[in-house]
């Protein structure tokens, strides 16, 4: 097992970020399998349980309420809803079920009904996860009493790029939140989107963040801009596949023990692509034709992906079955509902 480090310095992320791909990808993936199952890929489903209208101004969100993005804004869902979702996606093979909201933050209003969703989908037998925004440290016990395992709460870019992305919050309130999450013993989801035009320097910023944290998150999403039309970044340049994958290996790297996720953008990707993040230490995606307003692949297209890949879904058998009848389990779990 590597040690785990948090005192990285930009020279050194910079300096794995620009190895030579073949050199790159050996190393991430060497430690991948010092630490994980490298066929095994956690499984989560997404629901957006507030959608739209939200007072933040983050250039790449359908969500917010600057841009004239055509969403349909909802309030906040009822539970009975919520919780069938849920049941669907377990019956489809999810082992955690992440809820979002489009808040700046949670509402006192709409606080317990919140509270009452983390209740219901662990009483499932999903693990929760739960993205609301800001939280206060009152807020953030209460949902750790409620049994929230996972809070999401992304950096999303490099403290110096940041502004230039949103202006309605600072990256040290990020960093605030994330610490009452970790102080109230919920496990942290922290991670952020490339593709956003940011330079080489700001994913290396980034990356630093998230390894130097106090205790590295035990999920990091890498997000892939998904460009949304109506929103300023809707026609910024694409980035180089390859050096989305540079991306994931370094955060391979310097959080060895974490879970990287495949997170949006997957949709635009093809499989060898995909194929290829998985090598580099990617081992969660979200599954399920949604993410919170775009979409994801089809379920069924990541079934076959899994199936030739020979990855099963973590959790959802024993590891010990061969590769092929564990990913039959996975298709028939998935496709029972
Ligand atoms: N409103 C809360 C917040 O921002 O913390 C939670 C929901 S927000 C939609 C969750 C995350 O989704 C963002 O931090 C961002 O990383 C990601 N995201 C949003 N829009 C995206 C897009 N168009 N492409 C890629 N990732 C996106
Ligand atoms: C994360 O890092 N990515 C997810 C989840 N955490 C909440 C959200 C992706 C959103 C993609 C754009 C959309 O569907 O609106
Ligand atoms: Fe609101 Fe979150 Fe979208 Fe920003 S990313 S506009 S905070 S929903």
């Amino acid at each position: 097992m590597s040690v785990l480090r948090h005192d990285w310095q930009n020279p050194e992320i910079e300096a794995l970020l620009q190895l030579p791909f073949n050199d790159l990808l050996f190393q991430a993936h060497s430690v991948h399998r010092r630490h994980f199952d490298p066929n095994a890929v956690q499984v989560s489903t997404l629901l957006s349980i507030k959608t739209g209208a939200c007072p933040e101004d983050c250039k790449y969100c359908s969500q917010s309420g600057h841009y004239n993005t055509g969403l349909e804004k909802e309030k906040l869902l009822q539970l009975e809803k919520v919780l069938a979702e849920a049941e669907t996606a377990k019956a489809r093979g999810a082992t955690r079920f992440c809820m979002g909201a489009a808040w700046k933050h949670p509402s006192r209003k709409d606080f317990p009904l919140v509270l009452e969703m983390v209740k219901g989908v662990r009483a499932l037998g999903l693990e929760t996860c739960m993205t609301l925004g800001q939280l206060t440290e009152e807020q953030t016990s209460a949902l750790a009493e409620a049994g929230l395992d996972y809070y999401n709460h992304n950096l999303d870019t490099s403290r110096e790029y940041y502004d230039k992305i949103i202006t309605t919050r600072h990256f040290d309130e990020r960093l605030d939140t994330l610490a009452h999450v970790r102080a109230a013993g919920i496990k942290v989801c922290s991670g952020g989107i490339v593709g956003m035009g940011e330079s080489a320097r700001d994913r290396v910023g980034l990356l630093r963040e998230l390894a130097n944290l106090p205790q590295h998150p035990e999920s990091v999403p890498i997000n892939n801009l998904v460009k949304i039309k109506g929103t300023p970044l809707e026609n910024v340049e694409d980035l180089d596949p390859f050096d989305f994958v540079r991306v994931i290996a370094v955060a391979r790297i310097l959080m060895p023990a974490s879970y990287v996720r495949l997170s949006a953008g997957r949709e635009q990707m093809n499989e060898q692509l995909q194929a290829l993040c998985f090598f580099a230490g990617a081992n969660s995606i979200f599954y399920g034709d949604r993410l919170l307003t775009t979409s994801n692949p089809l379920a069924s297209s990541d079934q076959a992906l899994f199936a030739r890949l020979g990855l099963v879904p973590e959790g959802s058998q024993p590891s010990a079955l061969p590769h092929q009848g564990a990913t039959r389990q996975f298709h028939d779990a998935m496709t029972a509902s």
